[in-house]
């Protein structure tokens, strides 16, 4: 606390946890937050991350520590992308530079990294959940601890968050609900709620929120002016003993201090580093913020961007919907072109399928742009819904395999093993730009429902043929002929399986369809060859390698089969490159896997 007393000495260098923020007057927590504003964007200038919204809640992380007795008391942050100024007063200021990279701190709060992070998040809407079952917990063991969910408008357009507050009310417990209001998700928010009670809002029909909340049983109370620490503090010293479901309205300004985030916070949302003295380069517009491109080969989310605008060009009938993610999947341009044809259903990807069975009942053709992760929350939307009624919907799946900086909760890790077991689907996973714009295009033109799935980042670079024409549904393409050793390449590791086969001499196949599976050329490739490899960016349990075993066991052919792909377990962060190498998922790692598997069958 010395250093304090010197007015030369940084704030923040005298707080290395919560307890250090409590003891200093009270009239220094503003300054401190300043000082944590301007170390927040020269960290985050450096490292790349989330931005905004990190600024817009440095006030009320200083204020719900002071008032709070963290680690103690529970403090559950919703998505967890505003928590850097909590990791920041939670001892991990000296780690910042490394988060999100490979053995750094995570981008979201994690249990295993800090006692402070009391939920591990990341996928928008699960906070009130988490703080109902803690505040059960508590009273269980007569703890008498405080459980606060600090959930944004934008994560309150989630299901779950309803579904927990319903529960929340009824059960009259001990949870305080910030509603960090800031009138934006990553691109504005919608919905009628955000619409009708944010006082954040445009709309001159602002209704009384506070009705809302009353009707669910939370006593709310607001709105108070998120960046006014004196107001903030008030606010939470009056809320925080009281015992009963209440909700605190805070507004905040998304980016807040820094004249460029809060100018464009689309753009500031997630960043790569730049300088801070000027901002990102102009050329990254908001429109492509979270496609992350700078120069280079097409991502894969604009050949999808492209090819949505010119069949809705040709197919009147074609609709889209986006959960919330307009600018990472690449929906910014086709919402300005056909604004009547595009839906975004807000962070709540059960209602986005549904709402897409919906529109096919009807012989529109709908097209779900959603995550590989985000589509884990809308598993039986997606079977009950859509397949189980064999309902047209297309679904254009961005970053299947691993997703990189973001770890854990966004690799899309998954999906062939949750996807290829539906009935009626049809999978895809192409190999390039190419055939990614084909298979959408066969997915549009199949009478059920579809799928392609691809990763982030960019392809090899193949050129794309402007007709844009079907794949004939079920049929894997042969790309070389060698001896002995068949590789079956599921998706985007194609061009990896091409230098391994020419290194080996292996025949290689480009699979395309994980469902229905060739199963002809799985056959022949068997007949052919003394082993067959498949390759993939998803776990290898249960999948597309998977259906290859199954394949051959039905139809009685005995050989050795290896199946590489994910492992069973949670891949951490890094770029898409060292995990993939983490994962033997480079060429060298594939090499020895297929040598160590050969010598263990002499
Ligand atoms: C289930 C799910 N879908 C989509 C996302 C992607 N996502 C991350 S942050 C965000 C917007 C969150 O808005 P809000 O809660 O208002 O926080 P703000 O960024 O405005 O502070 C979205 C859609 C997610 N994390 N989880």
């Amino acid at each position: 606390m010395a250093m304090i007393a010197n007015e030369c000495a940084s704030l923040l260098e005298s707080i290395d946890s919560p307890a250090s923020l409590r003891a200093i007057p009270e009239s220094l927590l503003q300054p401190l937050a300043n000082e944590l504003r301007e170390e927040l964007i020269q960290t985050v200038a450096g490292s790349g991350g989330h931005l905004a919204a990190g600024l817009g809640v440095v006030e009320l992380t200083i204020a719900l520590h002071r008032v709070m007795e963290t680690p103690r008391d529970r403090l559950i942050w919703d998505v967890g992308h505003q928590a850097y100024p909590h990791k920041m007063i939670t001892g991990r200021r000296s780690e910042m530079a490394g988060i999100r990279k490979m053995g750094g701190l995570s981008g979201f709060p994690l249990r295993s990294e800090s006692q402070y992070d009391a939920f591990g998040v990341a996928h928008a809407g699960t906070s009130i959940s988490a703080a109902l079952g803690m505040a059960i917990g508590a009273v269980h063991d007569d703890s008498q601890r405080k459980v606060v969910a600090v959930i944004g408008d934008g994560g309150l357009t989630s299901g779950m968050a309803y579904e927990a507050l319903n529960q929340l009310g009824h059960l009259g417990s001990d949870v305080l609900v910030i509603l960090n209001d800031n009138g934006m998700s990553i691109s504005p928010n919608v919905g009628a709620l955000s619409e009708r009670c944010s006082p954040c809002s445009d709309s001159e029909a602002v209704e009384d929120p506070a009705g809302f909340f009353a009707a669910l049983g939370l006593d709310y109370h607001g709105p108070v002016d998120g960046h006014d620490m004196a107001d903030l503090l008030a606010a939470l010293n009056e809320v925080m003993p009281v015992d009963k479901p209440r909700v605190l309205h805070v507004q905040t300004c998304k980016g807040k201090g820094y004249h460029h985030a809060e100018d464009d916070p689309v753009k500031y949302h997630g960043v790569g580093s730049f300088d801070p003295g000027t901002g990102l380069k102009p050329a990254v517009s908001s429109a492509q913020a979270g496609v992350a491109k700078l120069g280079g080969p097409q991502t894969y989310t604009e050949v999808f961007s492209e090819w949505l605008c010119e069949m809705a060009d040709r197919e009147s009938d074609l609709v889209a919907i986006t959960p919330a993610m307009r600018e990472g999947s690449g929906l910014v341009n086709f919402a300005k072109r056909y604004p009547g044809r595009y839906f975004d259903a807000g962070i709540a990807e059960q209602h986005a399928v549904t709402l897409g069975a919906g529109l096919a009942c009807e012989n529109l053709k709908p097209v779900v742009a959603i995550y590989s992760s985000f589509l884990q929350r809308a598993y039986d939307q997606l079977i009950h819904d859509v397949a189980l009624q064999n309902l047209p919907v297309l679904f254009a799946i961005d970053r299947g395999g691993l997703a990189g900086a973001d770890g854990a909760t966004h690799h899309g890790s998954f999906d062939l093993s949750f996807l290829r077991c539906v009935p009626n689907l049809v999978l895809m996973a192409p190999a390039d730009e190419d055939e990614c714009s084909r298979m959408l295009t066969t997915g549009l033109c199949h009478d059920g429902p579809s799928a392609v799935r691809y990763p982030r980042g960019g392809g090899p670079g193949a050129a794309i043929d402007e007709m844009r024409e079907p794949l004939p549904i079920g049929k894997a393409r042969h790309c070389r002929q060698g001896s002995n050793i068949a590789l079956l390449s599921f998706g985007s590791l194609l061009p990896t399986a091409q230098v391994v086969a020419e290194e080996m001499d292996a025949t290689l196949v480009d699979m395309r369809f994980i469902k229905p599976l060739d199963e002809a050329m799985v056959m022949q490739l068997a007949e052919t060859h003394q082993m067959l490899v498949t390759i993939e960016d998803n776990a290898v349990a249960g999948g597309a390698g998977s259906a290859v075993n199954e394949c051959l066991m039905a139809n009685g052919r005995v050989l050795p089969v290896l199946n590489l792909g994910l492992p069973d377990r949670f891949v951490q962060h890094g770029t898409r490159e060292e995990l993939l190498s983490q994962c033997g998922l480079d060429e060298d790692g594939i090499v020895a896997a297929i040598e160590s598997f050969r010598s263990s069958l002499r």
